[in-house]
């Protein structure tokens, strides 16, 4: 008789957690799919970042020559050229580091993977990225001599906090 009821309160013991775990592992299940759903980066307010490649003067030089992101967060770089000649915006492992939403350049808006941008004289584009991988990264115009006479820079994404 009292081996009978040990074995039935087993029984019964291993039923009551079993009974636990399926009502409590459903939530578990449903809990963690809504948190990461709740994160869209795409709709983060975008940081505006502003560069320009040369100035009035035509000095080979881009101002600032600087750049700090951080990875997760949305930018919008504000490129501009003010120059009378030219100029690329290269930093081709840093394009590669980063997810690109878009690039707006006049009315049209380009959606999609760059490599480098390419701004004529007095024009502007917008791009807008968001970083993934860490890193530095080196920036540089591809127009023959312009690298050499100092028309390079530093990118530097800081993985996020
Ligand atoms: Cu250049």
């Amino acid at each position: 008789m009292n081996r009978t009821f040990k074995i039935f309160s087993q029984v019964f013991s291993v039923w009551i957690i079993a009974i636990c775990f399926l009502v409590i592992s459903p939530n578990f299940a449903i809990a963690a799919p809504i948190k990461i759903a709740t994160v869209d980066f795409t709709k983060q307010t975008a940081i505006e970042v502003k560069v320009s490649l040369s100035n009035t003067a035509n000095e080979l030089k881009f101002s600032p020559n600087r750049f700090t992101f951080e990875s997760g967060k949305r930018y919008k770089l504000l490129l501009s050229n003010p120059s009378a000649m030219k100029h690329y915006f290269t930093s081709k492992d840093f394009a590669d580091a980063v997810w690109t939403q878009n690039v707006v350049a006049g009315n049209v808006e380009i959606k999609g993977n760059i490599r480098e941008l390419e701004l004529r004289p007095n024009t502007t584009a917008a791009w807008t990225f968001i970083p993934i991988k860490s890193g530095t990264y080196e920036l540089h115009c591809a127009i023959a001599g312009h690298s050499e006479a100092g028309m390079r820079g530093m990118i530097t994404i800081q993985p996020s906090v």
